[in-house]
């Protein structure tokens, strides 16, 4: 037991110096509190035994357990956030709270389940620079989800084959196609080439529609200075607005998406999450959540992150989808354990109060409401601008169809997010042109309270998705 990190009933962790934090935590052999100081002091300042070179300022920086639940097994820990690295790094928040303490041989499990950030610490955090806002003024839709798709098969196309699919998805009425994630620079389709490609079948589609389309591209490599010369020769070839920048936020780091959300704020940062499963699956009993990934994506500036699909797909997922979803779109949310606000000042400030109201009554209305009212751009009570971290979009993915959609958007209680499916449109009888017709007849059909099959009827490409996807009811 390491009593300096054991600190229960302090309420002045709720005066905004400290980061919070509750983790799941299962001792091998000694006591919850006694397992729970050797995370806080191993997480802050200690190690397994006291130190004798502590001082008082050090002794200030110590994590301190505020709270335990022991039929829960849950552990409340503050961090004082001047403990983190100035400059606004997400990547040493991590190695903190969601490092070494997982190697701790005195731990059955240790799980981080939800953070909250006080209002003064997200003033030295960049937060998401271009939103789906942004990508909604270029493409011109604002009443529904943005509609995009995963070139498939995964990998394997060349250059030409890639862009075709690109421009069947675009013509079909598609507004958003990106690489799947360990799509890079393969020696059959080389990366300056499948932009080049990408970008002639754009032109194409987009003279033929009228309208405009973007593709998200994975900029993640080896290093930062392939990333930032793929980055800058899409910059060059393609138009301001039409692409965004793809990385795979946990296999090439936090560094990574900080590095691309600095160099090129005025670019959708595309969060793929591959990977997270390892230790966000709720088997799992080390790691973190969807919920704790989400937030500490949207504090590095992620413009649009992958937060599963509520079980609605192929991916285990969980009602924390949703949870985490709002997280990253809601000025405030509430989490399981902690409600979070985005505002850069208290929450008692007249203008966020107002501001979140106005957010509250807009969801309280739900998707299709939001829907009717972007589309007769009645947004009145939008939330007026205000201080703070820009939102990070849903990106919907994992074994979605057109047949899925409708329960989705009234899971996720918005149409406010971006669904990229893969399968879903590229397995279609007819094609990717027919996969894409398919999930607007399925939007149209929700937006219209027609049941699918009823839709179906006159709408032959989501009737074969019906039978495709063997929908029973
Ligand atoms: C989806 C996908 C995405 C996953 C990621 C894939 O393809 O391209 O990477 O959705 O999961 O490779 O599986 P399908 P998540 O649409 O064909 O399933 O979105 O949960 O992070
Ligand atoms: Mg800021
Ligand atoms: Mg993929």
């Amino acid at each position: 037991m390491q009593k300096q990190y054991i600190s229960l009933g302090n309420k002045d962790v709720y005066n905004g110096q400290y980061l919070l934090s509750v983790f799941h935590i299962i001792p091998n052999r000694e006591n919850l509190l006694s397992a729970a100081s050797e995370v806080a002091s191993e997480s802050s300042t200690g190690s397994n035994l006291e130190i004798g070179t502590a001082t008082s300022f050090s002794k200030s920086m110590n994590a301190l357990v505020y709270k335990i639940d022991e039929q829960k097994n849950l552990v409340y820990i503050a961090y004082p956030w001047r403990i983190f690295d100035r400059g606004g790094n997400i990547q040493n928040i991590v190695t903190f709270i969601a490092g070494n303490i997982y190697g701790m041989a005195n731990l059955k499990a240790c799980k981080l389940l939800d953070v909250h950030f006080p209002s003064q610490m997200l003033t030295q955090y960049d937060g998401p620079s271009y939103t789906i806002d942004d990508m909604r003024k270029y493409l011109n839709i604002y009443d529904r989800p943005i509609l995009g798709t995963i070139i498939k098969p995964k990998i394997g196309l060349t250059p030409s084959e890639y862009a075709e699919l690109c421009y069947d998805f675009w013509s079909g009425g598609g507004d958003f196609v990106k690489n799947d994630e360990p799509q890079a620079d393969q020696d059959f389709s080389p990366y300056t080439k499948m932009v080049d490609n990408v970008h002639e079948a754009m032109n194409r589609a987009e003279d033929e529609t009228g309208h405009t389309k973007i593709h998200s591209f994975n900029v993640s490599a080896a290093d930062l200075d392939t990333m930032l010369r793929r980055a800058d020769y899409i910059i060059n070839v393609m138009k301001q607005g039409s692409f965004a920048f793809l990385v795979d936020g946990l296999t090439a780091g936090w560094t990574s998406v900080q590095t691309i959300r600095r160099h090129y704020p005025n670019v959708f940062l595309h969060f793929h999450r591959a990977g997270h499963g390892a230790f966000t699956r709720r088997e799992n009993p080390f790691g973190y959540s969807v919920l704790v990934l989400t937030k500490l994506a949207r504090l590095a500036g992620t413009s649009g992150i992958h937060t599963g699909t509520a079980c609605v797909g192929k991916m285990a997922g969980s009602e924390e989808d949703i949870i985490a979803a709002q997280m990253a779109l809601r000025i405030k949310a509430n989490g399981y354990y902690f409600d979070q606000i985005w505002s850069e000042v208290p929450e008692n400030d007249p203008d966020i109060k107002q501001t979140i109201q106005q957010e509250k009554e807009i969801w309280d209305a739900g998707a299709l409401v939001l829907s009717r009212k972007r589309k007769e751009k009645e947004l009145e009570n939008e939330p007026v601008k205000w201080r703070g971290i820009n939102k990070t979009c849903p990106i919907a993915s994992g074994g979605l169809n057109p047949t899925k959609f409708a329960e989705f958007i009234e899971k996720i209680g918005t149409v406010d997010f971006i669904t990229t499916m893969g399968a879903g449109v590229h397995s279609h009888p007819g094609g990717t042109k027919s996969g894409v017709k398919a999930i607007l007849q399925a939007y149209n059909a929700w937006h219209e309270g027609v049941n699918l099959r009823d839709y179906a009827i006159d709408h032959e490409e989501l009737k074969q998705a019906i039978e495709f996807f063997k929908v029973k009811n």
